[in-house]
Parts: structure tokens; sequence; C-alpha cells
């Protein structure tokens, strides 16, 4: 066996000092220190020698691998800078480039963004506000009764008796109203806390409300301006129904629906077969919501109006649940 072993040892030495290139070297790392190479073969004859020979054996095969792959390393070395050298290092043209993605505005802002653009565009200015906020510019200014189901804790998020987070933008809207006079046209888009989750409620989701005030503007003003909104929005054949509703701030108040989106109003699963979605919420300011801000509600009238930004983008995408926007999955955020 140690003649063996000396054969190896001088054969390889040999060959790996003759060898020009990188593909060679490689074929003889795997015939001689490779896996199945002739070292391991002989490594693998030491078991079956008798136990007075085992060690010197064992001691010579060990030197002639550290020998060996010494030497392999240094010839690898030496081509690989040959190589550079001589600038004839492989590079694959054909080899796809790296990808990389360039970030983007998050769906809910670009949606959030694009109303308020239709908005300014239609002569509103934005307005913002704390979204911590009192219970009277939360509620009471807003005309809500002391009773009101939304004032209640189970609804509502509480920091103290008299502090919450806002639950919708209005309060905004009744501090622009409090420090200046009419004429005013203002879009309050911004976050808003309910206790409210499933997969069409998040318990922070954000609203764009709006607000018009000056001593005429009627009903038929709020319809021409959602109307163009709307058209604007989603498509110009999109159609808007007005159905009464009540809310505590306007009078009258209506619930605005488009016809559906996804299938034109022929009835779909996304409309529940009715053709109509519900995206919004509008009236005339209720006198009392003057009275609050020190307006004549004899001398001004004015239409307000307020939609869910989440409820709006699912719509125009079709996405069925509201957490995709929480849980920034980029296979889901790359798509818009
Ligand atoms: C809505 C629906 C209807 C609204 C009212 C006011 C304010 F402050 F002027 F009274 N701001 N926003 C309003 C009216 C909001 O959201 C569904």
């Amino acid at each position: 066996m140690i003649e063996q072993l000396k054969k190896i040892q001088t054969e390889a030495t040999h060959e790996i000092s003759a060898v020009e290139d990188l593909g060679s070297l490689e074929d003889l790392r795997v015939k001689y220190l490779g896996r199945s190479g002739l070292l391991s073969q002989l490594i693998k004859q030491i078991g079956s020698l008798p136990a007075d020979e085992k060690p010197l054996i064992g001691k010579l095969t060990n030197e002639t691998k550290g020998l060996l792959e010494a030497l392999w390393q240094e010839k690898l070395a030496q081509l690989k800078q040959k190589a550079a050298e001589q600038g004839d290092e492989k590079i694959d043209l054909t080899l796809p480039a790296y990808s990389f993605f360039v970030g983007h505005k998050h769906p809910i802002t670009q949606i959030m963004e694009e109303a308020c653009s239709i908005f300014t565009r239609l002569g509103f200015s934005i307005a913002e506000g704390p979204e911590v906020e009192s219970d009277y510019y939360n509620f009471q200014a807003l005309n809500f009764p002391k009773e009101h189901p939304a004032r209640d804790m189970h609804d509502s998020f509480y920091i103290s008796d008299d502090v919450l987070l806002r639950t919708h933008t209005s309060p905004v809207q009744v501090r622009i109203m409090e420090k200046s006079r009419p004429p005013i046209r203002i879009i309050a888009p911004g976050k808003v806390y309910r206790r409210d989750a499933d997969i069409t409620h998040s318990p922070m989701f954000h609203q764009i409300e709006g607000l018009l005030v000056d001593t005429s503007s009627s009903f038929s003003d709020l319809k021409g301006i959602l109307t163009v909104f709307v058209h604007q929005m989603f498509d110009p054949q999109t159609k808007l129904r007005f159905r009464t509703s009540f809310f505590p701030f306007t009078e009258p108040s209506a619930e605005v629906d488009i016809s559906c989106v996804m299938c034109r109003g022929k009835g779909c699963r996304v409309c529940s077969n009715s053709g109509w979605l519900e995206i919004l919420g509008a009236g005339m300011v209720d006198p009392e919501v003057f009275k609050a801000v020190g307006y004549d509600p004899e001398k001004y009238m004015g239409f307000a109006f307020g939609m869910g930004v989440e409820r709006i983008t699912m719509l125009k995408y079709g996405i069925n649940d509201i957490r995709l926007f929480y849980e920034n999955d980029l296979r889901f955020l790359r798509q818009f």
C-alpha cells in the first residue's frame, strides 16, 4: 500500500504541475481528491489492514492528501491569476441580468392621492387635523346625540372619558369652519379608527371627506361634484344612484351607489346580483352643525360627503380582503 501511495503522489504531483487550464485541473481534483477518487479508495482499504500497520499507513495517507490538496490550491490560484491577466475570464453575455424592483407608493396612498387630485382640480383644498380627538370635535359638534351607538366604548377607541381616536375625519372640517368663514371648499383625507375587524373592516382605515359651504349651495351641486368624482375615479360610463339615508350631521342625507364596476350593472358576485355598489355617504350640512361652529344657518348652506379609501380601492381593483393592504406582502403590493 505504501507503494501505491507513493505512485499516486508522484503521478498526481506530475499531472497537477503540468495542467494548463481550469477544466483539466477540476478533472484532476475528481480523479485524485474526489469522493470516489484514488486517495479515497485507498483510505477505504485501511480498515482491512492488520492492526499494527494501520497507524503508519493512515499517517502517510493523510500527509499525501494534505500535500496534494495544497498543490492543487496553489495551481488553482496560479491559473485564475493567469486567466485574469490575459483578460480571458469567461463572461457569459447571454445570462439574464439581475432583476430588481423599483419601489412605489402603497395602493391606498395612490388612490388617496388620485381622489385628492380630482377634488383639488374641482377647487377644493386639502385640510388635515389630529388623529387623537376630543369628544366635542368628534361627536358633539357634529350633532351626535349623547346616547348614539358610535359613542359606545365597544365601537370607538377611547383614551380617556373625553379623548378618543377620531372615528371619521369630520372633526377636521369642524375645526376649519370654527376658525374661518365661508366660502369653504375642503377635502379632509386621513386615518380613522373604529373597533371593527373582518374581511371588509379594519380597526384603522382611511377616509376622504369633503365639505363645501357658501350662501347658495344645493343638493344638485353635490350630485354634480360626486358624479365628476365617480366618472374620473372609475369610468365615465358609471351610473350613480342616491338613496335616502340618515346621518346626525346632514339633513337630508343620502347613501350613494354606483353601477357595479365589475359587471356594469348586469348583476354579479361582487354586487350580490343587485347591479349596484355602495361607495359613499353625503348630504346637506345640518343647521345644528352650523350653530356649533358659529355660522348663521339662515345665511349659509353647504354639503358634505365621506368615503372609505380602502373600499374604493377594493372595488376599483377587485380585492376581496381588506387585510391584504396591511400585511406588507410584496407579492400583493407589487401588482399596483
Ligand atoms: C359622511 C357622510 C355625510 C360629513 C359631514 C361633515 C361636516 F363636518 F361638515 F359636518 N363632514 N363630513 C359627512 C356627511 C360625512 O361620511 C359618510
